[in-house]
């Protein structure tokens, strides 16, 4: 079990340790963050507001406190229930290596799977078209085990337009990320692969770490996530760079054409955010709004990291001075203007590599709502975190799936998918009956 995950024994030790004593005091300490609507768990183990975070985290991590003590979620007064198990139910099958699915928010309630080879396929009513929604095959590089086509955003007005947006390697230097628009042939149609309109073309200094996510956010803004650029380490220091886009979040404005730099982006470019190494996958909670991001970590931690809505943009995560809530290099860094995460796992128990997931707002499951979902592609495991009222943040192990977790998605009521990379397979999660 990874340091993060429930463990019979942390009751005894968390004891032993006096730290969730500590972490229980500090939970009623005055609160740095919002009010959740959800209230706590039973045993207190969380990170206590962002003054808190990097202490009590560290120690809520390393001495095995994670997770969970007889934690429940509230549901009114003195009421606690059991955290929900989930599961997962087959949706559809026989992807060739699929990364994402997303929806085009169009009302038809199909989903939209992209294959990694360079090809965008459509579940609709359950069954698997033939015809495909996109093929570009013949310009995604996909050799490299990081590379392919990464990911498919449709705009807000998508309906309208016809318009979507895709991020992918191509088959120039290395293995450049490109992010291109492509417009459906006719109304009702697929995107038509001679539509391309190319917006950037970032060149990759290695095959690893190209990011890459895209979605939209509050505004009607597309957010677009870089990674480092790969090596081991970012060996040309690109997180921290504000003269590259590698290692970053960037936000542009597309009602403009070709597109357009917000005026509240803090560098006057396309950058939102920095110190991100490869934020493989991120999402928006479609309630809120606030901004959620798995950060694939170097050798030790795995990470989210999270801003609420209505913040300013700048945030600088931290790579590579920082890899979750250690100093990166050396025993002392400087961590100052950095925002860490909400939480880190180590890797153990066969964690390597996290995929970000989604906040679950569906209607059907309500004992699910407001848990952030996220999972790890190496162990297949998949996670839980969820507000609590102290303004931190709480979480557990709610399945071992054994799956190569490439994704999840939200179809457009919110229901939540998992999309399973070496099987070929789509699943939709829910409470375990
Ligand atoms: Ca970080």
């Amino acid at each position: 079990m990874s340091e993060f995950a429930i463990d019979p024994g942390s009751a005894a030790r968390c004891a032993r340790a006096g730290v969730c004593q500590a972490l229980r005091r500090a939970a009623s300490m005055p609160r740095f963050g919002r009010r959740h609507e959800r209230p706590g768990p039973a045993c207190r183990v969380t990170i206590a507001g962002r003054v808190w975070a990097a202490a009590l985290a560290s120690a809520w991590l390393l001495l095995g406190c994670g997770g969970s003590i007889e934690v429940g979620i509230g549901i009114g007064d003195g009421d606690v229930l059991d955290v929900p198990k989930v599961m997962l139910s087959r949706v559809a099958d026989g992807f060739d290596a699929p990364l994402m699915l997303t929806h085009a928010g169009d009302g038809s309630g199909r989903l939209f799977v992209v294959e990694k080879a360079g090809r965008v396929r459509v579940i609709d009513d359950g069954a698997v078209q033939a015809e495909p929604f996109l093929d570009i095959r013949d310009r995604v590089r996909s050799g490299g085990s990081e590379q392919g086509l990464l990911s498919i955003a449709f705009a807000p007005d998508f309906a309208a337009t016809g318009q979507a947006y895709v991020l992918y390697t191509e088959e120039s230097g290395i293995g450049n990320v490109v992010l291109s628009r492509f417009t459906r042939a006719f109304l009702g149609g697929a995107l038509d692969p001679s539509s391309e309109r190319v917006l950037l073309r970032i060149p990759q200094p290695f095959t690893n770490h190209n990011g890459g996510h895209l979605a939209f956010g509050p505004g009607g803004l597309l957010y677009v996530s870089l990674g480092d650029g790969g090596g081991s380490g970012d060996p040309l220091g690109n997180g921290q760079r504000t003269d590259t886009l590698l290692g970053k979040l960037l936000r542009i404005d597309i009602s403009v054409e070709p597109y357009a730099i917000p005026p509240g982006n803090p560098f006057g470019d396309e950058i939102w955010a920095l110190g991100l190494r490869n934020p493989w996958r991120f999402s928006f909670d479609r309630a809120t709004g606030d901004l959620f991001i798995g950060d694939v970590g170097q050798d030790r931690w795995e990470e989210i990291d999270v801003v609420q809505a209505g913040t300013a943009g700048g945030q600088n995560f931290g790579w590579n001075r920082m890899e979750g809530f250690d100093c990166f290099a050396g025993s002392a860094c400087d961590t100052s203007g950095l925002t860490l995460p909400i939480v880190a796992y180590r890797h153990a128990g066969g964690d390597c590599s996290v995929t970000g997931g989604f906040v679950y707002r569906g209607r059907r499951h309500p004992g699910l709502r407001g848990i952030y979902f996220h999972g790890d592609f190496c162990s297949g495991r998949i996670r839980g975190l969820w507000p609590v009222l102290d303004g931190g943040w709480s979480g557990e192990v709610m399945l071992e799936s054994g799956l190569g977790i490439a994704s999840f998605g939200e179809d457009e009521d919110g229901e939540l998918y998992v999309v399973d990379l070496p099987g070929g397979v789509i699943y939709r999660l829910g409470p375990r009956t």
